[in-house]
């Protein structure tokens, strides 16, 4: 039986990979960190307890890292542990840099000393590229990386030292440059579930407006349950490496809040303001992937489309308010 260990278990990629690796019929070790309230702790995986093996931790504290590892002794490390919120990165940029960048690198010490056989997959980004495109209107591994946020900059950094680590040491650490990826699960600050959990709310009567900031910026969204998939085909692959998952679709924000309206009958613009507290001092207004070397090479493939992916989103909050 393998044994994965899964930095950021309790966040949405981690939930889903997390009953990933348990059908594939691994054992799944998580970290998870200290929150006053409990429930927030482990909402996403609570129907798991009995089934996975958490343990307290945090990115910042090497001493936990040092004795998970050596207690646990993964096959499989999935570094998915992050301040993942671009936003609030700016409010916040010395912790973001610290957990995001520099605490990969005292894990990858960790990795590199007690458990050098096991394999390592980093949670990239495509917010490392920033504002860089192709002539075409595509991102793919060889555009320039110029990110415009500190969280950006410490995916970046983070990026660079696992592939470092990689060539240095003869570790088989991998990077997955995942493009956004949402779910039911997704944190509801974050755009996709800001709409579509408000859009439900004003439906039902519970509310009458929702603010937004910039409505022009383009994303490639996927769906977690998708992207976790890939995330074991990239560990899992002979030779590490880095690889893009992406849907090479790209929708506006606006197109976004049209489509969660339209499908409630209702029309957004009568509901839609915009607020400057939403916007970021520097955007990144446009993404696109190219993961095609990702479907030849790995075989993956996602199986929901920007709609479905929000259709169920949208059935999760009609039944969950
Ligand atoms: O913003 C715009 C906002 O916060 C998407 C993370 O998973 O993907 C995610 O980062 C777009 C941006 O995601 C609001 O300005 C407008 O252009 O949902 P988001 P993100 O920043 O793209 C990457 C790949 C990651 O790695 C990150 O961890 O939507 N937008 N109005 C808004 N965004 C938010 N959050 N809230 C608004 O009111």
């Amino acid at each position: 039986m393998k044994k994965a260990l899964i930095t950021g278990i309790s966040g949405q990629d981690g939930s889903y990979l997390a009953e990933y690796l348990l059908d594939l019929g691994y054992e799944v070790h998580g970290i998870i960190r200290r929150s006053s309230v409990a429930e927030n702790q482990d909402s996403r995986i609570a129907h798991l307890n009995d089934k996975i093996y958490t343990y307290y931790g945090d990115m910042l504290d090497t001493a936990s890292l040092t004795s998970i590892m050596l207690k646990v002794q993964p096959d499989e490390i999935y570094n998915l542990a992050a301040m993942s919120h671009v936003r609030i990165s700016f409010d916040i940029p010395s912790f973001t840099i610290q957990t995001n960048g520099l605490a990969v690198l005292n894990l990858l010490e960790v990795y590199r000393l007690f458990a050098p056989n096991a394999k390592f997959y980093q949670a990239s980004s495509s917010e490392m590229f920033g504002n860089s495109v192709d002539d075409d209107g595509i991102q793919r591994l060889t555009t320039p990386m110029t990110p415009v946020s500190p969280y950006g900059c410490a995916k970046l950094l983070a990026f660079n030292l696992v592939r470092h680590y990689r060539h240095a040491y003869g570790l088989h650490a991998c990077n997955g440059i995942l493009f956004n990826h949402e779910s039911p699960r997704r944190g509801s600050n974050f755009v996709t579930n800001k709409v579509v959990k408000a859009a439900v709310e004003i439906k039902k009567g519970l509310r009458d407006k929702l603010e937004l900031g910039n409505l022009d910026s383009y994303r490639d969204w996927g769906h977690s349950k998708d992207y976790v998939r890939a995330m074991h085909k990239i560990i899992n692959h002979d030779v590490a490496d880095e690889w893009i998952v992406s849907t090479g679709e790209t929708w506006s924000v606006r197109d976004l809040v049209e489509y969660v309206f339209s499908k409630l009958d209702m029309d957004w613009k009568d509901y839609v303001v915009q607020n400057p507290k939403f916007m970021r001092p520097e955007e990144l207004k446009y993404l696109k992937g190219d993961s095609q070397r990702s479907r030849d090479t790995l075989g993956w493939e996602p199986e929901y489309t920007f709609h479905s992916m929000l259709d169920e989103m949208i059935e999760n909050w009609m039944n969950k308010l």
